[in-house]
């Protein structure tokens, strides 16, 4: 089996799910959130519904609901239905046999667009692994045989039915997969270990807050930037010294996001403990938009999770040529700086802060006791 794609130039159709009719406008902030992660995937929206009831063991939506978006979906061509929050397998065909088109969920649609934009060695293994532990638990005798993955790695073993087979093909890809990445993130520590006693500093945050536009800035890098949602994938380090009293190292990140598939933070691991090991972590926020001290709140759990909620943060509020009224400028009790990264402003103070900072740990690592 493989997981559903979506394939660009494709149609979609959204579906979130609110228990009950107060958390309504949070889902559909979330549903603004899918719609954008289609897109970045390279498909269309065509259209969007948030029902308000208990999920149905069944079909996860109502029945009637079904039925009416069948309809829809026929008349406009429709290509793939896509919920915002996770299906079961048997939910997933249930829909699929109802629809007769593709049925995915949020966190298939991550994996499809990581999919699509991993360029390095590491990040295609560590997007691979990611989706083969999605499978794993979701296997069953109904899905399609896995040979279209893997192929012919090992044929049926005796008295072993289809599924056992495709379990074992599966397990033995992901633990070929761990050794390979595992290699890779021994390279990894090696090339951390000798810049232990440099100053390191990590531009993390939400997608598509601007993090890698900062970091060509503060490196004169050429990271690809752009408009969608997992531009970067692969870590970006530079050794910087013009400029600065001694030698700083910037690392670029892949950005987070809301049910980021713990499948993906796991297989990361490598690339994220970069961020782990970083002095200080600079959290590059999206100041124009309406949403973002729910993504800094994300972005927080995500730090949390892979063990880096202990390094020192500064918030960086970032596009503010964007924002029509300058009042409306967060402020928060955590240090932080207002810069455009784009349009080079305020640069200048956040700078300084790094070179006070960077001083600090010379000084530091130079004493005897
Ligand atoms: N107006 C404005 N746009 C910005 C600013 N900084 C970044 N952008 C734009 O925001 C978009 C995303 O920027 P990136 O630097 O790719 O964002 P990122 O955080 O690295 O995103 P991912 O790698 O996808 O997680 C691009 O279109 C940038 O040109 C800014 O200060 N002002
Ligand atoms: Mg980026």
């Amino acid at each position: 089996m493989e997981l559903n794609r979506v394939m660009s130039q494709e149609r979609a159709y959204l579906i979130g799910m609110a228990r009950t009719s107060k958390t309504k406008a949070d889902i559909e902030m979330s549903l603004e959130e899918l719609a954008e992660l289609t897109r970045s995937a390279g498909a269309k929206v065509d259209a969007s519904v948030v029902q308000v009831r208990p999920p149905d063991s069944k079909y996860y939506i109502g029945k009637g609901l079904v039925e009416r978006i069948k309809e829809e979906i026929t008349a406009n061509g429709t290509n793939v239905v896509i919920f915002d929050d996770p299906l079961s397998p048997a939910q997933q065909r249930n829909l699929e046999n109802a629809f007769e088109v593709k049925v995915i969920d949020r966190s298939i649609l991550i994996l499809n667009i990581f999919a699509q934009h991993a360029r390095t060695a590491e990040a295609k293994l560590q997007v691979e692994l990611a989706q083969l532990e999605y499978m794993l638990p979701r296997l069953t005798g109904a899905w399609t045989h896995f040979s279209r993955l893997g192929g012919g790695i090992g044929t049926r073993g005796p008295g072993e039915t289809q599924l056992e087979t495709d379990r074992r093909q599966v397990r033995t890809k992901i633990a070929s997969l761990k050794k390979k990445l595992e290699k890779l993130g021994t390279q990894r520590e090696v090339q951390r270990k000798g810049r232990q006693n440099l100053f390191k500093v990590s531009l993390i945050g939400y997608t598509n807050a601007g993090k890698s536009t900062l970091f060509n800035q503060l490196t004169r890098a050429n990271v690809r930037t752009a408009n969608q949602l997992f531009t970067t994938l692969d870590s970006t380090t530079r050794v910087m010294s013009q400029g600065y009293p001694d030698k700083i190292i910037f690392t670029d990140t892949v950005g987070f996001i809301k049910k980021l598939p713990h499948q993906l933070v796991a297989s990361f691991k490598s690339t994220l403990d970069e961020v782990t090991f970083a002095d200080l972590l600079l959290h590059v926020v999206d100041v124009s938009d309406e949403n973002c001290q729910e993504k800094i709140n994300q972005t927080d759990l995500v730090l949390d999770e892979i063990g880096a909620g202990t390094v020192d943060v500064i918030l960086i509020f970032n596009k503010i040529d964007r924002l029509a009224d300058p009042l409306r400028m967060p402020f928060c009790d955590r240090q932080s700086f207002h810069i455009s990264a784009l349009k080079e402003q305020n640069l200048g103070p956040l700078r300084e802060e790094l070179t006070a900072r960077l001083q600090r740990f010379s000084a530091n690592r130079h004493k005897v006791c």
